[in-house]
């Protein structure tokens, strides 16, 4: 899979793409990431790359022009020109089904707005999926990119060890269920014992009470999860 992020901070990047399974994965050959600087796309002495409103208001609004060059440039830089995805909070609200749909594409160009958001045309040009990563508001779609693209890689053949742990994952493909509690040594701590049945070494004991306590956590935590469908969300 290749990615390629469009932000006007591209410094905030290489910190988190060079830790972890996220490092590994890109080291390996797993995943390709490209950050490109939007501002490299503008034009003019001072490289603007926003303006005022038309209408006036508040704040400043990415400028179409520089936007949609980089977005074509960059699509150019490889065969498959990739699905535009825009990170906005006005957008679809990610969850693990729609990160599995992702995750089978070839190529994404993920696209960060900043201020008051991007020019109109950007989007009656591009079509991209707009993406929401919550109801709040951030400063910017960097983190909100760094959280699709951590969501995305790890579903990506081979990036994790083990590979049943990611597709059997809480949210995952239909389960509706949190996990159930983890235990590693000491077996004791002030007081605090390790359930005597992970013990036991009974592995249909331990399935049924992982299943148990799995359906207990969601009762209590998520009960939302229980009643509602995926679908709608
Ligand atoms: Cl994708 N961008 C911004 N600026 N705020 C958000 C968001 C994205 N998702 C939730 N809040």
């Amino acid at each position: 899979m290749r990615l390629d992020v469009l932000t006007l901070f591209p410094d905030m990047f290489p910190g988190y793409l060079g830790q972890s399974i996220l490092n590994k994965a890109i080291e390996r050959g797993l995943v390709e990431i490209h950050v490109h600087n939007m501002r490299d796309w503008a034009t003019g002495k001072h490289k603007k790359i926003d303006d005022e409103p038309y209408g006036g208001g508040p704040g400043m609004v990415l400028m179409v022009d520089p936007v949609v060059n980089c977005v074509r440039d960059v699509q150019k830089m490889a065969a498959e020109p990739g699905q535009v995805i825009m990170l906005t909070p006005q957008g679809r609200r990610l969850n693990q089904p729609f990160v599995e749909e992702l995750a089978v594409k070839p190529r994404l160009i993920v696209l960060c707005g900043r201020y008051e958001g991007f020019d109109q045309r950007v989007f009656d040009i591009l079509n991209p999926i707009e993406l929401s990563i919550g109801d709040y508001i951030l400063n910017g779609g960097e983190v909100a990119s760094m959280v699709l693209i951590d969501s995305l890689v790890r579903m990506v053949p081979g990036v994790l060890g083990d590979e049943l742990s990611n597709w059997d994952d809480s949210f995952s493909r239909g389960n509706r269920l949190l996990e159930h509690p983890q235990y590693t040594r000491p077996r004791e701590f002030e007081g605090h014992e390790v359930p005597e049945v992970l013990l036991s070494g009974n592995h249909p004991a331990i399935e049924e009470w992982r299943k148990q306590k799995g359906l207990e956590n969601t009762k209590l935590k998520r009960s939302d999860l229980l009643d509602s469908d995926p679908a709608n969300e």
